[in-house]
This record gives structure tokens, sequence and C-alpha cells, in this order.
């Protein structure tokens, strides 16, 4: 099924709060108290709500096949309804109709293969979109037909088999939707979770179980009956005014005397944030979006894009019983901040017993020694240097790279491509955001890259490690090295505020891919979904 141009406009509700939305200037950090429209008292506050893990989904079966361990599961997107503000119900959509969703973990050499079944109704309970999804496991090199193709649809009644390889160093990777010109609203309403790929030198190298701690980054807005206010302001971005970790607004968490691991994913639409201790506590980055970084890297704060990933180490170790430490925000230009978006959770200090001889507790790791060879990569003479731009277009509100948007992609029949290396090509990528007035997250599928630069500086400190995401500011150039491969066919590059990218910031760029051959690898036509009729 592929959803015409006109799809979008058919959302009347929809289209009346983003017509709202049109009066105010595009590209300005305006402020103010909240946004939901939420009866006074019952807005959630700061540091109410304990701090929650997310939970593991099991496997429902486990095997060796011809080419090694394999594990099921069987997940299903469904409706559901979350607590948030205190006494009110909020519809939701999550996986198994959980928000947030269960996240999974694997370790690395067993494959995956994950039955989604969309039990969805035909349209969104409270924004009244169409529910088509499609699922994309951010951070692995899937093949083209189960990479969560944003036109590779499952629609209400469908299933869709997707396999995931999981042979590549250790990460931290998160399952999301894709859905074409749906993703934010359906991403925004919980279909987002965490993945964590596990390997011996990851597990020898930094804290594990209790102290290997996911923390998904979102925010939200709500309407006076509870449920969630969706307002992308003629597509330039939501900033909701509840900051969530885990689901929960502005949670606090007890920790030990001891370093701890965060895996912060920043699954919010819009919001870039610019995390930070205060009171200082030791901070180090030890992996980013491809997984461990070459050597840890000391930081006071680092800004964190969308769907970007990073692995932070957090010493707890010189604390008082009892302080409190708040995770603040700093925020970044180009934001819209509120009352408490300048928070996001806290941690407070107990005095509770830990195992002094976990290698992990007390010292911080400097050489990490990536097993990712993306950082190994060198700029050679001669590389292919492919430059793109990241721009608006004002008369449609439309957002595209180098001029061309999905729905161009959609129009060639999906024959046209912003790039095309060969399998086993490695090229520098420049992208360019000439405007003051807006961020863009930009993500590539399939490959793993190193940063060059940025306007011709170094990357930042917490940069410094194998990425999939690159935040590119207000006047930034990035410069980013990649090798193209182990898969040949088509993968979507895209912005990853999610309203950009509906809107139509997303293409594609093919790898090995001859002119006029056939693709076994279709990300559309070689595995489509089919009719669920055994869930
Ligand atoms: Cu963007």
């Amino acid at each position: 099924m592929k959803l015409s141009r006109r799809d979008m406009f058919k959302i009347g509700g929809l289209a009346a709060v983003t017509a709202a939305g049109l009066a105010i200037p595009l590209g300005n950090t305006v402020s103010g108290a909240t946004a939901s429209l939420l009866p006074a008292g019952k807005m959630p506050k700061p540091f109410q709500t304990t701090f929650s893990r997310l939970e593991v989904l099991p496997p429902v079966k486990t095997e060796v096949d011809e080419m090694g361990p394999v594990a099921y599961y069987d997940i299903t997107a469904k409706t559901g309804a979350v607590g948030i503000v205190p006494g009110m119900m909020t519809p939701v959509l999550g996986y198994d109709g959980l928000v947030p969703a269960k996240r999974i973990d694997v370790e690395q050499g067993t494959r995956i293969v994950m039955t989604m079944r969309n039990k969805l109704p035909q349209s969104h309970p409270t924004f009244g979109t169409p529910m088509p999804i499609s699922t994309h496991l951010h951070g692995s090199a899937s093949l083209p037909q189960y990479d969560g193709y944003a036109s590779d649809v499952t629609t209400p009644g469908q299933k869709k088999y997707y396999q995931y390889p999981n042979f590549q160093p250790a990460r931290t990777l998160w399952y999301h939707d894709h859905g074409v010109h749906y993703t934010a609203q359906n991403a925004y309403s919980g279909l987002a979770s965490q993945y964590h790929l596990h390997d011996a030198r990851e597990r020898a190298l930094l804290p594990q179980g209790e102290f290997d701690v996911a923390i998904t980054l979102s925010d939200m807005m709500f309407a006076a009956n509870g449920s969630q206010l969706y307002d992308d302001r003629a597509h330039s971005g939501l900033w909701g005014d509840v900051v969530l970790v885990n689901g929960r607004p502005w949670p606090v968490m007890k920790v030990k005397k001891r370093i701890y691991r965060f895996r912060f994913l920043n699954a919010s639409l819009s919001r870039s944030y610019r995390p930070v201790t205060s009171p200082a506590a030791p901070m180090y980055m030890v992996g980013t979006d491809g997984g461990l970084a070459p050597k840890s890297q000391n930081i006071s704060q680092w800004r964190h894009g969308s769907a970007e990933r990073y692995e932070i180490l957090i010493d707890f170790s010189k604390f008082k019983t009892g302080q409190r430490i708040e995770l603040q925000n700093l925020s970044n230009p180009n934001n819209r901040d509120f009352d408490n978006t300048n928070k996001i959770m806290a941690f407070d200090v107990v005095d509770d017993a830990f195992d002094r001889n976990d290698p992990t507790a007390l010292v911080v790791p400097g050489a990490l020694d990536s097993s990712n060879d993306v950082m190994a990569l060198t700029e050679t003479s001669g590389l292919k240097v492919r430059n793109i731009r990241v721009q608006r277009n004002d008369t449609t509100n439309e957002w595209n790279l180098n001029g061309e948007t999905w729905h161009d992609v959609v129009d060639s029949g999906f024959t046209k491509v912003l790039a095309n290396p060969n399998l086993g090509d490695t090229e520098v990528w420049e992208i360019e955001n000439k405007s003051g007035g807006w961020f863009h997250p930009v993500h590539i599928h399939l490959i793993d890259f190193k940063i060059l630069s940025r306007n011709g500086k170094p990357p930042f400190a917490w940069e410094l490690g194998p990425k999939d995401v690159v935040y590119v500011g207000e006047g930034e150039k990035v410069r980013l090295l990649m090798k193209f491969g182990p898969h040949r066919g088509k993968y979507m590059v895209h912005c990853h505020n999610l309203p950009h990218e509906d809107h139509d910031m997303m293409h594609q760029f093919s790898v090995g891919l001859n002119n006029g051959e056939v693709d076994v690898n279709d990300p559309i036509y070689a595995d489509p979904a089919s009719d669920d009729t055994d869930g």
C-alpha cells in the first residue's frame, strides 16, 4: 500500500492543530510556561515519580539451526493506555500495547526473527491518522526488506517477519516505527524501545546488569482530557512540555556509590538536549550509536539530537548518602523550552552495598579498543565526496535533501537515489545546513560512519565513536567517512526530526546495484507483509 500525497491533508483534526501552529514564526526559540492544555493541578511535576527500568522482552523460542543460534520474537502493535498525568489515562500505541515497550537483549552471533503484527485500528485513536506501520531496527545492518523501509508497510490485520543478523559489534540499538508520512505520530504515541546487542569485549569493560541502565528520553504534551496533543507547528517540530524518562515524567533513581553505565537514547520527535549533572558528577562517554568508542572521553555535558545514542558512565562514588544529583538540560538553539524542560531526572545517592571486586565499579576504562572498523578508516585522496544540503521549501512547508523528497522517490517508482556507491566503496559525505534557524539530526541507514570534522574543526569529544546519526546544527557543515556494505540494495537517509522526515526530508541511496538490475532484496517486494491469520 502506498499513501498518496493527498493522504496527509485528509486528517481533519490534525490539520486544524497544524494550521493554528502556522501563526507562530518558525525557527525561533520561543519559551512559554506550558504547552499542555491540562487543568491547573493536573500537570505532572519534576521528581515526583520513581525511575522505572525498561523490562526485557524474552524470546518466544530459541534454537540452533544450520546458520547458528536464532531467537524468535512475536510482537503485536496495538493500542493501550498509560497513567502519566495524575488521575488520567492517556491513550497510546505500544508494542504489545505497552509504553514504554519492552527492550530486546541479544548476544552477538544470535540472529533474531521477529514477527510484527499490526492489530492497530484503521485510524489513530487520538489523531485520526492512518495506521500502516513499518518497523526499523535502528543501528542494525539488516537486509533492505527487513530495514523498515518507509513504504514497505504492514497494514492493520497484517504481519511481517523481520530478520536481524546481530553480527555487528556490541551497541545500543532501538526499534521504532518508520511508516511512511506518519512515523512522527506513531513514535510519539509509543512505538519505540531499546535493543541491546552485547559482546565479550563490552561485557568485560563496562558495567553490566543492575549498573547497565537504559534511558529513553522523550517529551510529550497533553490535551485537557489527558490525551496526547500533537502540534508539529507546520512541520517544524513537536516540543512537549513534559520530559519523560522510560515513559515517566522527570523520575528519581536511587544510585549506589559507584560507576553506572547509562545508555541514553533521545527518542523525542524533535527536541535536542544538552544534559549536565548538578552538582557536577564525573562523566565519561564510552559509546556512541555504533558501539564502543576507541577510548573514553571525560565530558561535562553533551549535545544530544533525536535518535542519537550515547553511552555515558557517571561516577557517584564520591557523593554522600542522601545527596541528590539532578540531570538537567541546558537545551540548544531552536528548541522550544518550557517551565520544566530544563530538567530530565534526578539521582538520589544511597549507601547500599555493591560488589567492590567488580572491575567496572570504581574504575573508568581508558582505552576501549573499539572493534568497529569504521573508526580505523582514514580519509585518502581520490575518495568520492558527496554534498548533501538539508533545507526547507518555504512555499510547500516541506523539508528536503538537495531539493528532493520521499515523494520524488515514490513518484520515480522507488528508482531515484541520492547516491549509488558500489559494495565496499569508502566515501566522504558532506552534509551542510546553511540555515541559522533549525538543526537536523541526519540518519544514514545500513552503515556506521566516523565524523571527520564539523565546520573544519574536530568533532566534539562525545562524538569520537562510531555514529549513524549526526547532529547538523545551525550553519554547520559536517564531513563523514563511511564504507558501504555488507549488503547491496536500497536504504533510506533522512532527518530524524520526525515531522521533518514525514514532510518530507527523506531520500535513499543504493549500494552495488546496477542500472535496471532486478534487486533480489527489494525493500518492498522481496518479503512483504501478509495477512495475519494465526495471531
Ligand atoms: Cu530535520
